[in-house]
């Protein structure tokens, strides 16, 4: 019997080389699998059906390896990917661990620390060029304070552009193919981060030098723990044509970063964001990576870990079906048609002092509108009949 929710490359599924290789190492306790070759890792992946990996410079090559390790561990991997079917779409930087980004890498006081940000952001372009890359995400996890005083948030942003402004003519003058992607989050592992929301984020990235090449990340658990719609903020982000890459996950609201397997706590939010992503309610489909950016709960062991890469992409592929039949329902349909009406429509845009006065004269009863139910409960026990499988 063929499954017909089995992942395939064509679904486009995506997983980060510390996601799946996650040791469930917590700030109460050490990790409780072993750490495993990121070759190994990668194999795994083409076999249970992903298209991708993604990875920080350091998943793969440690600090502090020497030119020629660096060298032998890259084309170890690339024939690892090449075997296994696996492109590399993502890469990033790691400018969290090391102790020198204590207080942050673009943001820091110390020019040094600054200075090396910007070079060890260069050469994990590099890299990610070699590996095939045409996104380049930036989180910025250290970006932040618990001590307020000692920095301006002013001087703050403005050393993350001058960062950012510098970084995309690096990629110009190299010739690369290239964008970035900034990835928000309010809070963990500081107090308070910088641009914290996807919609922080795409104000900022209107103010640099290159905005055409910067979009947004965003990420399902750190919209969650901000308290805000992920749905609204995908949407945001595709209308701005900003959307340059997805972090999959699911989170509970007001906690820490779960990072839980995908749709695992939120079934019904992520079926909405599904319809938006598929287009399946109309729209563009988006054709970027899948990319889960999640990992398994401690409690398991390394077969645990492949049973939870399989769930991420089982639900995604479980709720797309869902969506699909959710817009294909006819009730639906009807409820949800745009409402067209050609006198009024023209009046609400493109202002003339003409509008004005045929707004005014509009015969328009407030009262019995207001009077007239819309149906939105009906409508949302049909998304639950359908998320359910019962419809
Ligand atoms: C880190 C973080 C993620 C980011 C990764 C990219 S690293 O695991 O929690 O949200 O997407 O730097
Ligand atoms: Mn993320
Ligand atoms: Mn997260």
């Amino acid at each position: 019997m063929t499954d017909r929710y089995a992942p395939k490359p064509e679904d486009r599924f995506t997983f980060g080389l510390w996601t799946v290789g996650n040791p469930g190492r917590d700030p109460f306790g050490p990790s409780v699998r072993p750490t495993q070759d990121p070759c190994d890792l990668v194999r795994k992946l083409g076999e249970i059906g992903a298209w991708g990996v993604n990875l920080h410079d350091n998943d793969l090559i440690p600090f502090d390896a020497t030119a020629s390790q660096r060298d032998r561990i890259v084309s170890d991997f690339q024939a690892a990917c090449e075997e296994s079917g696996i492109v590399v779409p993502m890469a990033t930087t790691n400018l969290f661990s090391h102790p020198i980004f204590k207080d942050g890498a673009f943001t820091a006081n110390d020019p040094k620390v600054r200075a090396f940000a910007l070079r060890k952001t260069m050469d994990a372009i590099d890299l990610g060029i070699e590996l095939g890359a045409k996104t380049y995400v930036f989180w910025g996890g250290r970006e932040g304070t618990e001590v307020e005083a000692c920095r301006d948030p002013r001087s703050a942003i403005k050393r993350i552009r001058d960062g950012m402004n510098f970084l995309c003519e690096y990629v110009k003058d190299q010739g690369y193919d290239l964008r970035f992607a900034l990835e928000a989050k309010p809070n963990e592992p500081r107090g308070d981060i910088y641009l914290p929301t996807t919609g922080h984020m795409l104000h900022f990235i209107e103010t640099l030098d290159h905005s055409e090449m910067v979009g947004v990340n965003p990420e399902v658990a750190h919209e969650t723990m901000a308290g805000l719609s992920f749905v609204h903020g995908v949407g945001q982000a595709m209308e701005a044509g900003k959307l340059f890459h997805i972090d999959l996950n699911s989170q509970k609201i007001g906690r820490y970063d779960q990072d839980f397997r995908f749709g695992a706590e939120d079934p019904k939010q992520a079926l909405l964001l599904i319809r938006l992503l598929e287009g399946t309610g109309g729209g563009e489909r988006w054709q970027g990576s899948r990319h889960f950016d999640a990992h398994a709960h401690r409690t398991e062991d390394v077969e645990g870990v492949w049973d939870f890469a399989r769930g991420c992409m089982r639900t995604y592929n479980i709720l797309k079906e869902r969506a699909h039949a959710f817009d294909a329902d006819p009730e639906v349909k009807e409820m949800i048609a745009e409402v067209v009406d050609s006198t009024i429509d023209p009046l609400l845009k493109d202002y003339s002092p003409e509008k004005v006065e045929a707004l005014r004269s509009l015969a328009i009863d407030p009262d019995a509108i207001g009077a007239t139910g819309l149906g939105w409960e009906r409508l949302d026990q049909l998304l639950m009949e359908h998320l359910l499988g019962t419809r």
